[in-house]
């Protein structure tokens, strides 16, 4: 029996029963099912609930994929939407998915903090019979049956795609090798995104022969991001490129660049600090893009509620979706020298980042 059924035979009950009681007192038992029982039924047949346990709101990257989810699931077309903010805790998730098994909620969604430790709650909506769609970071389950589908990005892509424009800007400069000497200030450890990114960097630092000097969570936030720089800055004095895992914390790492006299932009060889993000949500960052103080971000779309809705739809309709969905992302940068790169014979264009493309962009 679904969840919804459950949640009309309930009303029509709960209804049926104030009838009888006004009845048995006004004598008038002409009809038990009263117009207000079928319009109660009949709103509750309606409305699709979703339990959505959102992981933060850490950063603008997060702020702008909640507000797609509300967009996307308005009780004006037909939604009735339980948004939990787990304030970065997985416990703190954990406990909003069991509170939306026990209301019975048609569909549970997913922004999972971290990647690890999801597959007992998954069981127990499993058994309750509620489709589950992880958003955005991926989990890590035993068995995939666990959770319906997922929908997000190729974080590892993305990491791929950084080093390998990197590695061309670097080229056209005159550098190579040795001559890049890279920190990494790092995601919240454990989350996909993080890892993935991390993992793209790694690879490439060992492929290229970069010196990766150190890799230190900035948890994705602007005060931690310009915390760690700073040290990063009084530790290593010939730190060259810093690879910001997204943009709050390249915010913060150029804050803490300029309040060491230090200038984040794109003459490596002239003593410039380069400067490397994801994201290209906050829009103090896509201006520092555009202006060259950020060499380039590496697109991380947010707008993962109509893709959600749209797995819904397919869900209510009995098909089936895609078990993954990635998202196409592109990078952005305005210095011009790279053009285009090249990850396993995929050519992926880079957008030059100009004010036109600013002020046409979907978010
Ligand atoms: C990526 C997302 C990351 C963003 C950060 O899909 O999970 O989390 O890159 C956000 O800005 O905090």
């Amino acid at each position: 029996m679904s969840n919804r059924f459950k949640r009309i035979i309930s009303v029509i009950l709960s209804v049926a029963v104030a009838a009888m009681i006004t009845a048995c007192g006004s004598g008038n038992n002409d009809h038990i099912m009263t117009d207000s029982a079928a319009d109660a039924a009949g709103s509750v047949s309606d409305t699709t609930v979703i339990g959505f346990s959102q992981l933060g709101a850490e950063s603008d990257w997060r702020s702008a994929n909640s507000e797609s989810m509300r967009e996307a699931f308005s009780a004006d077309k037909g939604y009735e939407l339980l948004f939990e903010d787990g304030q970065q805790k997985q416990s703190k998730q954990i406990t909003a998915i069991r509170s939306f098994i026990q209301q019975g909620v048609d569909y549970i969604v997913l922004a999972p903090v971290t990647q690890e430790g999801w597959d007992s709650v998954l069981l127990e909506a499993k058994e309750a019979e509620i489709p589950v769609i992880i958003v955005d970071r991926m989990v890590e389950t035993e068995d995939d049956d666990l959770f319906t589908c997922w929908v997000g990005s190729d974080f590892y892509l993305e990491g791929r795609k950084a080093c390998e424009w990197l590695h061309r800007y670097a080229a056209s400069q005159g550098l190579s090798g040795n001559d890049l000497h890279i920190v990494n200030i790092q995601g919240t450890i454990g989350s996909s995104a993080q890892i993935g990114r991390t993992a793209g960097l790694e690879e490439y630092s060992a492929k290229y022969g970069w010196d990766l000097r150190e890799e230190t969570p900035g948890d994705f936030t602007q005060a931690k991001g310009r915390e760690v720089m700073a040290q990063m800055l009084v530790t290593y004095n010939n730190i060259n490129v810093v690879y910001c895992e997204n943009d709050n914390e390249a915010l913060g790492a150029i804050e803490a660049i300029e309040a060491a006299g230090k200038h984040a932009g794109p003459d490596i060889a002239g003593g410039d600090i380069l400067i490397m993000s994801f994201d290209g949500v906050n829009q103090t960052a896509i201006n520092y893009c555009l202006e060259g103080t950020i060499a380039c971000i590496v697109e991380c779309n947010p707008l993962h509620g109509p893709r959600v809705e749209n797995i819904i739809q397919t869900l209510q309709n009995g098909g089936t979706p895609d078990k993954l969905e990635y998202v196409s992302e592109t990078l952005y940068s305005s210095y011009e020298t790279v053009r285009e790169v090249r990850i396993d014979s995929e050519t992926y264009p880079v957008t030059l980042l100009t004010q036109d493309v600013i002020d046409t962009r979907a978010y």
